[in-house]
């Protein structure tokens, strides 16, 4: 185990530390194992500035007790984090997946509180610091990714002063009433405000965020500026502001453009009959996708008549997820169940009401998808920000398609030209997907235009860029000559420009 202090050969001057490391053990069927890059969305984000930076990355490589050296990998440091089967179970599927995210997600399923999920979670960050502590050079920049290392930069303060920390949150921060459940509140609290610069994906996450600050701590707090002031150590401003994570849309675009990608798509539109209108829901199988809501308003349409199954389709893609969680074993009893009703219901031996698919696809094949779908459904109960969303309006450089988005995602703060929803309201959606039905093309390419200028332009390298620069003017100081800035009640498009502090 590595000490909490800085080691010896602890030179890195930029460090990422989240749950996942950005690569994946692969086992071949002979039983070699090797590394493969997870396609995410913050590997690519981070990749550039990694390797500028020369950094490493700190996480768990997704296997119990994977114990392995550090290694190098296509140019990125990787510094592997042990994870025992217990506690895989207790701090991850336990406390991460089955306590925070449901408390975080408008306890939209019961989070569960047990005492052995909290000991493992505080142990598991314990590691992760240590970890992150020891590679980290003299003044280093630390940045600390998601809910399952919330207590990280404060234990990384806490032994290594020296360096600059800053922490992003990918899901939402709840409201006060809501937090306040939580037996650890302040504990948590306390580990976040280690950082620096604290990043949400909406302006109503920062200000819930500051907002249980003033309830938990004595520590004041004027717009984004916090003033901690902890005993033995120097009293810092830390700032909490909303950051909204993007996507790399150029590499979307680039795909969608590719002639062998586009006949793809029309070769999956003659796979399902050639209907007049495809519509497709894409979402890891979560219960906070608001899935069961959209085949309710789906079924609704086709039993009314309002719609015909030779007319529309539903492509659903139900990425699993979780799956040793009861929560969410459940979730795909309830939606399977309800997919073979509506299809046993109304599909015709040539059309079939949902094409269904419970497992992941490569990269091309999604967005050969989002160009064969003539609709875009996110009905999300509560969701960060949703990238779907955004994939979805990076691939359509033909400024066709519909955006039909749930208002309880951070995307909707931005694509404000989208059809937005309310996902309770299922009358509401069923109108909403009729109108998308009907829009005429001039209507679909005016509202895609729009939404494609805000997505291109703010891409995930612009960020990452503006954390760093925030966290930078962090590291030499200059916030305690910066004024604090007022939260305004919504996140415009133009935050980039408002938030430059
Ligand atoms: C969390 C927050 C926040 C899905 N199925 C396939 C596939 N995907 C990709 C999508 C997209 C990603 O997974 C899902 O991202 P989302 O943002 O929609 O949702 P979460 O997984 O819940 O992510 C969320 C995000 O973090 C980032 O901060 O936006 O609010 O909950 O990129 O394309 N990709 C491939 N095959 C699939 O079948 N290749």
């Amino acid at each position: 185990m590595s000490s909490p202090t800085r080691s010896e050969n602890a030179d890195y001057d930029f460090v990422v530390v989240s749950n996942r490391l950005p690569v994946d053990r692969v086992v071949d069927a002979d039983g070699t194992a090797s590394w493969a890059r997870s396609p995410g969305g913050l590997v690519t984000a981070l990749e550039p500035v990694m390797r500028e930076a020369d950094g490493a990355w700190v996480g768990w490589g997704g296997q119990p007790d994977l114990t392995v050296d550090p290694f190098e990998y296509e140019g990125i440091h990787i510094v592997p984090v042990a994870l025992s089967e217990y506690e895989i179970e207790n701090f991850y599927e336990g406390f991460s997946n089955d306590t925070l995210w449901p408390l975080y997600h408008d306890v939209i399923s019961s989070p569960g509180y047990h005492r052995d999920w909290w000991e493992s979670y505080v142990l598991v960050n314990q590691r992760f610091a240590d970890v992150a502590a020891a590679v980290s050079a003299e003044n280093a920049v630390v940045w600390v990714q998601d809910y399952q290392l919330q207590l990280v930069p404060r234990m990384l303060r806490e032994a290594r002063p020296d360096l600059t920390i800053g922490f992003f949150n990918h899901i939402p921060f709840p409201p006060y009433g809501i937090y306040s459940q939580l037996p650890w509140r302040t504990q948590i609290v306390e580990g976040l405000l280690g950082a620096d610069v604290i990043g949400f994906q909406r302006v109503a996450d920062a200000t819930n965020f500051t907002r249980a600050v003033r309830r938990l701590t004595p520590f004041p707090t004027k717009g984004t500026a916090i003033e901690v002031s902890t005993p033995g150590l120097r009293a810092r401003r830390v700032i909490a502001r909303p950051f909204p994570i993007s996507i790399d849309a150029g590499s979307y675009e680039a795909l969608a453009r590719e002639p062998r990608i586009q006949e793809r798509a029309r070769e999956i539109r003659e796979g399902l009959g050639n209907p007049r209108t495809v519509m497709l829901g894409v979402d890891r199988l979560d219960y906070t996708k608001g899935i069961g809501h959209r085949l309710k308003a789906f079924g609704e349409l086709l039993a009314e008549g309002r719609i015909d199954v030779e007319d529309v389709t539903l492509v659903q893609v139900a990425n699993p997820s979780r799956e040793r969680v009861a929560a969410y074993m459940q979730l795909r009893d309830e939606i399977e169940l309800t997919v073979g009703r509506i299809n046993g219901d109304f599909g015709t031996i040539s059309h079939q009401a949902i094409s269904y698919h419970h497992h992941g696809y490569p990269r091309d094949e999604m967005v050969a998808l989002y160009l064969a779908a003539d609709i875009l459904l996110v009905t999300a109960l509560r969701d960060g920000m949703n990238l779907v969303a955004k994939e979805y309006v990076a691939c359509r450089f033909d400024e066709d398609g519909v955006l039909i988005l749930s208002e309880f995602t951070g995307a909707s703060d931005e694509l404000k030209r989208a059809l937005l929803v309310n996902p309770h309201d299922i009358e509401g959606v069923k109108e909403t997907i009729l109108s998308a039905i009907a829009m005429p093309p001039r209507e679909r390419s005016a509202r895609m235009r729009n939404m494609r200028k805000r997505v291109l332009e703010n891409d995930v390298a612009r960020w990452s860029s503006n954390f760093l620069q925030t966290l930078e003017k962090a590291r030499v100081g200059r916030y305690d000559r910066i004024a604090p800035l007022e939260l305004p009640e919504e996140l415009e498009w133009t935050v980039d420009r408002r938030w430059s502090n």
